[in-house]
């Protein structure tokens, strides 16, 4: 396992910051454009609307006192810079560090409450239970997964936040691992922290595999 440099960091996150600049238009439907070589990023945002909504929309609230129609959430991913060689040669040709980060921003939430969120295996639907189980990166052989050894921060991605005073809230987790194609497909937000507690609200979220093993690693 290798370290990423601090060099190489900052400079994913210069390159980041020049694409939010240059107006990436989002819809909250799919995945952002592909932004070719370079730091890997994908951004997704959008308000939340009933399952009954007649405008449907990728974020559904279930519970309208915690997650309100019409609250925000926007979710990022970051894996290491793609491989390219001119690019490698820029950063000393020294390999990245295997790590995805998953970035959780929201508003509109209820202030001060404390939320639970994960990422899950499905695509939400009309009803919370349609997202599936959490992803997990060793997966417990025994489904729905309760046991801690799987159920646990480490081996999914948990993205807890307590809303502030002006009902905004943000997480961040980081893995030394990338998801499997297909399947990690939303953000739930659950009515407590930790590993358990009822949907309020969900967000469908094109993840995408990175961070896996690649050539010299
Ligand atoms: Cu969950």
């Amino acid at each position: 396992m290798v370290a990423g440099t601090a060099a190489g960091m900052a400079a994913g996150a210069v390159a980041a910051a020049v694409l939010a600049a240059g107006g990436t238009p989002i819809d909250g439907t799919g995945p952002g454009p592909d932004p070719g070589p370079g730091p890997a990023r994908m951004r997704v945002e959008a308000r939340f609307a009933p399952p009954t909504a007649f405008v449907p929309s990728a974020a559904v609230t279930y519970d309208m006192d915690l997650v309100p129609a019409g609250s925000w959430i926007q979710v990022t991913q970051t894996g290491p810079p793609r491989p390219e060689p001119s690019e490698a040669g820029r950063s000393g040709g020294a390999k990245v560090a295997n790590t995805t980060t998953v970035t959780l921003r929201v508003n509109g939430m209820k202030p001060g409450h404390a939320y639970g969120v994960h990422v899950h295996q499905k695509p939400c639907g009309a009803a919370p239970e349609d997202a599936g189980g959490h992803y997990q990166h060793r997966v417990d052989p025994v489904q729905p997964s309760k046991d801690p050894d799987y159920v646990n921060p480490r081996n999914e991605v948990w993205l807890d936040f307590t809303a502030g005073p002006d009902g905004s809230g943000e997480a961040r987790a980081r893995h030394r691992w990338g998801f499997r194609p297909g399947e990690a497909r939303s953000v739930v937000l659950h009515d407590a922290p930790g590993g358990a507690g009822d949907r309020a609200a969900c967000f469908t979220v094109p993840f995408e595999p990175r961070g896996e093993a690649r050539e010299g690693d």
